[in-house]
């Protein structure tokens, strides 16, 4: 069902900043910067390595853009830090809808808009032992970050 750690979420108050730390600290570049007004992030995807099912594992640098978006409040209790955590899925919806049977709440009724084209719910932090987490299907075929389609579990 869930094939492999797509990203690990990380708030930053300055996107470029943290860029640099992680180009000049690890030598990881950007593959791809975004703006995502729906999630109130400004954001970069650092790949890290590729997957045999097709996708790539990502750190996800993420600053707010706004004061009232989640990236800004978790900034505000927490400081800079890690934000959450994405499990790659063939089919986001199907993944939600199992989890959510298991009691875990999902947060999006519906998929919604994630980086590079892809589609994502989160699950409260408080029903996975304090741990925001995230399911991500990347881009179809093709597209940047694109997996094959993945029926098994
Ligand atoms: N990780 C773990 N716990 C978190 C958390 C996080 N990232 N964010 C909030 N919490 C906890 C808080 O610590 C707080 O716990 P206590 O009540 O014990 O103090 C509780 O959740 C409520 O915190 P809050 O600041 O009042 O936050 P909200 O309830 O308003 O929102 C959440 C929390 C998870 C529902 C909200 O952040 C959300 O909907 N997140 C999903 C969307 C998102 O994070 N988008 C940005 C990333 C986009 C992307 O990855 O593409
Ligand atoms: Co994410």
């Amino acid at each position: 069902m869930l094939t492999r750690i797509d990203h690990i979420g990380i708030a930053c108050a300055d996107l470029d900043a943290s860029v640099a730390f992680y180009r000049d600290t690890y030598g990881f570049e950007v593959a791809h910067e975004e703006v995502n007004e729906e999630q109130g992030v400004r954001e970069a995807m650092l790949r890290v390595n590729g997957t045999d099912d097709g996708g790539a594992t990502y750190l996800q640098l993420l600053e707010p853009v706004r004061d009232d978006s989640p990236v800004a409040r978790f900034l505000a209790r927490h400081g800079e830090g890690v934000h959450h955590i994405a499990f790659g899925t063939g089919d986001v919806a199907g993944a939600a809808a199992a989890v959510g049977g298991r009691g875990v709440r999902v947060l999006d009724a519906a998929p919604r808009p994630g980086t590079m084209g892809s589609s994502i719910v989160f699950l409260h932090p408080k029903d996975c032992g304090g741990v925001l987490t995230e399911l991500v299907q990347a881009a179809a075929h093709g597209g940047a970050g694109g997996e094959p389609d993945l029926t098994q579990e």
